[in-house]
């Protein structure tokens, strides 16, 4: 398998960061595309747990090679924060490699994207705050700062006063904040510059050279499909492309290299931030959800809202994605439900849809078509084989693999590293 892509199917937090920790066992390079430290993954390896946000969770696999590709927007300051962290921890970090490429988010991307979140009021996107849009916007703009902008002071120093020209007007005349000067960022940028030096790479050479000699490549998106700026719930999506086009054009690979799209689904559903989820619960059937997965935001700790599954969803993402397995997680959450409702069609305005509808005003008001699937009260941790989940559980997950448009090749039974049922 030369070159497989790890996508999230709903919105986020589906276990990603497991997933890929998971099959990093088997890959020679891990990569990033999309994104940046507004990802939060967490992996736990046996009593040890750790959260990742811009680096690729598959940094935690000895000898894999870790790469933060040119569609990533990079917080230095998280960046060293993180590789710290991992290293304090034993962790090896010496591989990564970062694109010339990948754009740079910046104080005022950071300031920018707070107080454009205040301005909004209700419109407010419920965005991290870690300046993820604003680097984007200034990228389509061609405005960005790049990697390689800080090994040339002078370009550097031109192409941060192009970017603040419009932000300090905007800053002061409408959002009512002091100015920033071009030298207390350059002057920030250029600190970093030394130590990112060695990790500075033609990262789209190095993949195309690697998949050319016949390694494995992983490529993890972060957030996910109903987040993509395409092909989510826009506006209320983050601002980079997480479905698996996004790995092509994020790091400089030919689509045609890629075998294998995996799109990781959990047993339920979840959203942080504001945006249509037709299948939220607000009751206190979704307050257990939350407990009992511990739904709680890995950067943000913000709670996440929750609720039942949804079908409609999962196709689309097996289409968008072209989706070759599925990966589900989080079935050990759902044990203790005598009966599990599943979406598996919308209704607007007393018209069925069975496929997630085009017009976003239709979405906003779908009401789900409930199928209510039998529970169980089993404890499923310790399963391996399929056969080692109750009944009711094993045809919960045959009934949702049928409505999903994609094959469920393992599910996952609880957070732990090697708490997964792979099914042959
Ligand atoms: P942004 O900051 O511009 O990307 O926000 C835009 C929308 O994208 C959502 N978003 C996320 N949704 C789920 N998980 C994310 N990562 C963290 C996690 C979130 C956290 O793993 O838990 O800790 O709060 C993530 N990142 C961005 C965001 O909620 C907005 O709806
Ligand atoms: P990501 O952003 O997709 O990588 O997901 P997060 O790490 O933000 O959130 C997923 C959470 O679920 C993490 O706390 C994982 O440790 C946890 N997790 C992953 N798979 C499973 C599973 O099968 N069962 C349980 N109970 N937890 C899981
Ligand atoms: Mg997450």
């Amino acid at each position: 398998m030369p070159a497989v892509v790890i996508v999230g199917a709903q919105w986020g937090d589906e276990g990603k960061g497991k997933a890929t920790d998971l099959l990093a066992g088997r890959i020679d390079y891990v990569v990033k595309f999309n994104g940046g430290n507004n990802a939060g993954h967490t992996v736990v390896i046996g009593d040890k747990k750790y959260a990742l946000h811009l680096l690729p969770s598959g940094i935690l696999t000895e000898g894999v090679t870790p790469v933060i590709a040119n569609g990533v927007v990079v917080d230095l300051e998280v960046l060293f924060a993180e590789l710290e962290a991992l290293t304090a921890r034993g962790v090896d970090v010496s591989k990564l490699m970062v694109s010339a490429n990948a754009h740079v988010i910046t104080h005022y991307h950071r300031t920018l994207d707070r107080v454009a979140e205040r301005f909004l009021g209700k419109r407010q996107i419920g965005t991290t705050g870690r300046g993820i849009g604003p680097t984007y916007a200034d990228k389509i703009n061609r405005v960005g700062i790049r990697i390689q902008d800080l090994f040339d002071e002078n370009i550097l120093r031109q192409k941060v006063e192009g970017a603040l020209d419009m932000k300090n007007h905007l800053l002061v005349k409408v959002y009512n904040r002091r100015a920033i000067t071009v030298d207390e960022v350059v002057d920030d940028l250029l600190s970093y510059a030394e130590r990112l030096r060695p990790m500075v790479a033609d990262t789209a050479l190095e993949l195309d050279r690697a998949l050319a000699g016949g390694k494995t490549v992983l490529f993890e998106g972060g957030q996910a499909t109903m987040l993509d700026v395409d092909h989510g719930t826009y506006p209320f999506v983050t601002s980079s492309n997480a479905t698996a086009g996004g790995a092509a054009t994020g790091a400089g690979i030919g689509p045609g290299r890629i075998e294998r799209v995996i799109g990781i689904v959990k047993a339920y559903t979840t959203r942080v931030g504001a945006g249509p989820f037709p299948t939220e619960l607000h009751d206190e059937q979704g307050e257990w959800l939350r407990s009992h997965g511990f739904e709680f935001g890995t950067t943000t700790g913000r709670p996440r809202r929750t609720g039942w599954y949804d079908a409609p969803i999962a196709r689309y993402s097996a289409r968008i994605n072209g989706v070759t397995d599925y990966v589900m997680t989080k079935l050990d959450v759902l044990t203790g439900l005598e009966k599990i409702p599943v979406c598996v069609a919308y209704e607007v305005d007393g018209k069925r849809f069975d496929e997630v509808p085009v017009s976003q005003s239709d979405f906003h008001h779908a009401k789900p078509v409930y199928e209510e699937l039998p529970g169980w009260d089993e404890d499923l941790t310790d399963a391996r084989e399929f056969t080692d989940l109750p009944k009711t559980a094993q045809d919960y997950v045959l009934a949702v693999e049928e409505m999903s448009g994609a094959r469920i090749s393992a599910i996952g039974v609880g957070a732990e590293r090697d708490a997964v049922v792979v099914r042959h």
